[in-house]
């Protein structure tokens, strides 16, 4: 490629950064074609594949290298999930590897300053902790983990140290998708696919933004109508937002009206009898919670005890409930029971993060199934995932703290004794109590081991916990002091997270390492390593198995498998190890492949049959079930438990779910009796507080604030807020105003009238910015079944800051340490 189309690839990107945020209401994408119709090689630049390292949508970048860098991203247009398009920080992903303080070295704080030392001394250090004491050790990782990754940290602590306290940020994020889908199907994850986008008449956003969340995905809804073809987007939620901008209606609800909404529906289809008698005969269940503790399996109730709890939820009642006109409701109850239309309904952050989060997704999931608007495509319950492998990774590895790989889990003694054949283990080798989910697990941390803090050593990788934490006042800041515990914290950046680090791991990051992700429509991608990471920067998977083998050296028996081999074992074709524990070996094979073959076995037990390796390289993605056919090539699945395209729907059937917890091939559909928030605004904390996303920013802003035109775009956060509120508070545009909550406070500046509008009483902050941390302020009160915190709720005040008293010390220290992190917040490179 000459210079002059790299440029031009270049001025594309950045135009496209440019008219992005320039906002007025143009859609976040850019076709890769206009800048490049194919990608020449030669002169030194080679292309190679990858999934975008962000979002869960799973898009494919082909990524340009010369002379060891990553020097041009293009849209790949041979990828059926985004077919050329990518979004603003899509172009950009390359830059993220350049940022000028990229973490090179090991830094372990000897009397409270960082020092730089070996990788020995590193490993030798955490592996002597956990071999200290094995029991109080805890592994926090990610949604952003590889699947491998996840794979090694998961057969590490549940296999080796038979030690379940492991759990991931996905816990914050998609938690109460997993028990919406076990408790209605039996089996995680979604049935549809991303076709189903092109095929919907209705498509309805349940309290998420996919406009600025899952650009791209949303883009071939929108795309549909610049072709002339008609498609109604419904957008509900509890602010306005850019995809309110391309919605033809808006249904403004309180939080929790979504409870309330999808109730209203199945009354209505109920009354009015238009509901799908044919479908829910043959195919659904009724289901209810037990009145005496309740559990996801719940209980069978009938129909006609369905019919009763569900009649009081009249359009009316559920107009109180949720502050959606009845009529709105209506109109919803009879687009559902319109049979001869499509519906897709999108979720995400809005349902799971939710103290009713299994609750509401049970619902929706009802909704749909009751009025048969399930497995034909374009009618579909879709749960988007955030992270672009929380699929792939967490809910298909199991890498949470009640969970085995491929949907087994901790407490079933058949499926350890599974597990343990795989790895061929010891009997018994697996603990069966469940460990710590993330709260518990950081306020087991966070609490002092003489008051019963019974975790002491904890490794975090690839997830910034002392910025995305709930409470961080109580769950990350309160680790400060306590001399016996010990954080190690691998990233590539410096972060919130770094600054309490007892240890700080370089990793290596996206293409600097081989990985697999796996994205919300569960397809299975991979790429290779493409160039080296910067200075000292290792692979996650490596430090993992490094601590592995350093415990087996020490003698530790669960670094052993039956036969006496250290468990993450790789040998050549003479049958020796390769010393895959030492970093120049690391990639002497392709570890990735050998863990991922391994894995593979797992993952046929609830039909989520994974290809071989290899196939991946091949492909843009598979997604699972893929099964071979009798010609040897690999078939993927698109709408799973549909005769039509399923394989392991049983002949003949239109619709299979093989995996029902009521082992009778049907789903189930739940009644949930509407709960108010956990905290509501009083007198003293008078408003609600949302928080979320901003389209340029990915979660921390760790890599997309180094990218300069991103940060230029969006180089603050902020406090969204109805001008009628403002003008009550005599608050003006940019005035730094100060959040106070029960828990902690944050100064930003108010935005009246911006990207996103809150409706009176409601205020939103993104949490982008780590040097306004708005998790000083959030709530930690979680779902009963699935342990999600809800960040999208809570009581606050805003105060006009001339005015503001501290009112704790901790809040006094919380500033400190904002104050301390501004100076690090602002780094820009160019890409
Ligand atoms: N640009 C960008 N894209 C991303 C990410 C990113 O950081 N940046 N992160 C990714 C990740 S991990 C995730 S999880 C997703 C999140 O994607 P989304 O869920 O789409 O985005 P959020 O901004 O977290 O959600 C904010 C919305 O929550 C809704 N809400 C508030 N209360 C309620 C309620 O009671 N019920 C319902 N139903 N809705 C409510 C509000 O309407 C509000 O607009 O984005 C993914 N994509
Ligand atoms: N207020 C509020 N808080 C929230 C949410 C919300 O809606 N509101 N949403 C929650 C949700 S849904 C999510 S998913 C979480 C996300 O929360 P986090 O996962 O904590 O946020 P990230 O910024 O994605 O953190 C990833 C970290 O990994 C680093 N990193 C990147 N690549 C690599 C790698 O290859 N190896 C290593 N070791 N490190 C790497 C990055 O620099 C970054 O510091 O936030 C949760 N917190
Ligand atoms: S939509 Fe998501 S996966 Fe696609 S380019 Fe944008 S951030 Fe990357
Ligand atoms: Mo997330």
């Amino acid at each position: 490629m000459n210079n002059d189309r790299r440029a031009l690839l270049k001025s594309a990107a950045m135009a496209a950064a440019g008219s992005m945020v320039a906002g007025n209401g143009s859609l976040p994408v850019v076709r890769a074609d206009q800048a490049v119709d194919d990608l020449p090689t030669g002169e030194g630049l080679e292309w190679n594949k990858a999934p975008c390292r962000f979002c869960g949508t799973g898009c494919h970048v082909q990524v340009g290298v010369e002379d060891g860098r990553v020097v041009a991203i293009a849209g790949d247009k041979a990828a059926d999930v985004n077919k050329g398009l990518l979004c603003v920080k899509g172009y950009h992903v390359g830059g993220i590897l350049y940022g000028k303080d990229r973490l090179t070295k090991p830094l372990l704080r000897k009397d409270g300053e960082l020092t730089e030392i070996s990788w020995d001394e590193a490993i030798e250090t955490i592996a002597q902790r956990i071999f200290d004491s094995p029991e109080t050790f805890a592994f926090y990782g990610s949604g952003q983990w590889t699947i491998p990754e996840g794979f090694a940290a998961q057969k590490f602590m549940k296999g080796g140290l038979g030690n379940n306290h492991i759990d991931p940020n996905a816990r914050l994020c998609m938690a109460s998708a997993v028990t919406g889908f076990l408790a209605t199907y039996g089996v995680d994850e979604p049935a549809g696919c991303y076709q189903d986008l092109d095929e919907c008449d209705v498509l309805i956003t349940w309290g998420n933004n996919p406009a600025e969340m899952h650009p791209v995905l949303f883009s071939r809804v929108t795309d549909r109508r610049s072709r002339g073809e008609t498609v109604r987007v419904i957008d509900i939620g509890t602010r306005r937002t850019r995809t309110t901008d391309a919605a033809n209606d808006y249904l403004e609800m309180k939080p929790h009206g979504d409870v309330a909404i999808s109730l209203g529906i199945m009354h209505l289809l109920i009354a009015n009898d238009n509901y799908d008698k044919s479908f829910v005969e043959k195919h659904c269940n009724f289901r209810g919670a037990e009145a005496d503790s309740p559990t996801l399996q719940g209980e069978a109730i009938s129909e006609e005890d369905f019919r009763k709890r569900i009649a009081k939820y009249t359009p009316e009642h559920v107009e109180e409930l949720s502050g959606v006109p009845a009529d709105q409701i209506r109109m919803l109850g009879e687009l559902f029971g319109n049979h001869d239309i499509r519906i897709t309904s999108l979720w995400c952050m809005g349902m799971n993060q939710h103290t009713m989060g299994t609750a509401i997704n049970s619902l929706v999931h009802g909704v749909h199934l009751l009025s048969g608007h399930f497995g034909r495509p374009g009618d579909a319950p879709t749960s988007l995932t955030g992270q672009p492998s929380a699929c792939g990774t967490v809910r298909e590895v199991g890498t949470l703290s009640h969970a085995l790989p491929g949907g087994r889990v901790v407490a079933k003694p058949e499926h350890r004794q599974q597990c343990e054949e795989y790895w061929n283990l010891r009997e018994g080798s697996i603990n069966a109590v469940p460990g710590y989910h993330t709260v518990k697990m950081f306020e087991q941390f966070t609490k002092p081991t003489a008051e019963g803090g019974d975790i002491t050593t904890l490794i975090v990788q690839v997830t910034n916990p002392g910025q995305t934490l709930p409470n961080l006042n109580a769950l990350f800041n309160d680790k400060e002091g306590l001399k016996d515990k010990f954080l190690i914290v691998s990233d590539v950046y410096p972060t919130a997270s770094t600054q309490l680090a007892d240890l700080i791991l370089p990793a290596a990051l996206w293409v600097e390492k081989n990985g697999m992700f796996g994205n919300s429509e569960r397809r299975t991608q991979q790429w290779f390593k493409m160039v080296d990471p910067p200075g000292d920067a290792r692979d996650d998977t490596w430090m993992t198995i490094a601590i592995a083998h350093k415990l087996f050296e020490m003698g530790y028996e669960g670094m052993q498998d039956k036969d006496g081999e250290f468990i993450f074992a790789v040998k050549d074709d003479d049958g020796q190890d390769i010393p895959i524990w030492e970093f120049e070996h690391y990639y002497d094979t392709n570890v990735d492949k050998h863990l991922f073959e391994e894995y593979r076995q797992f993952t046929t037990m609830k039909h989520k049959n994974l290809a071989p390796y290899d196939e991946y390289v091949k492909a843009r993605g598979l997604r699972w079930p893929v099964v071979e056919q009798e010609d040897g090539s690999w078939r993927e699945t698109r709408f799973r438990f549909s005769g039509f395209d399923d394989p392991f729907v049983k002949e003949g059937e239109e619709f299979d779910f093989y995996h029902s917890s009521s082992n009778d091939g049907r789903a189930q559909i739940w009644f949930h009796e509407y709960a108010p928030p956990p905290e509501m605004p009083d007198d003293q904390y008078p408003m609600w507080l949302c928080t979320g996303r901003v389209l340029e920013h990915w979660h921390t802003g760790t890599m997309t604030r180094r990218l300069a035109p991103l940060n230029r775009a969006m180089p603050t956060a902020y406090v969204e807020m109805h001008s009628d509120d403002a003008k009550a508070a005599n608050i003006r545009q940019g005035e730094i105003v100060t959040i106070e909550s029960r828990r902690g406070v944050c100064d930003l500046p108010v935005w009246i009238d911006g990207r996103g509008r809150p409706p009176r009483g409601t205020i939103f902050v993104p949490f982008f910015d780590e040097s306004k941390l708005i998790n000083n302020c959030t709530l930690e009160a979680f779902d009963p079944f699935s342990k999600q915190p809800d960040y999208k709720k809570c009581a606050v005040r805003v105060v006009k800051k001339t005015t503001v008293k501290q009112n704790s010390a901790k809040d006094q220290t919380a500033k400190d340490k904002t104050a301390k992190e501004a100076t690090t917040a602002h780094v820009e490179v160019s890409s």
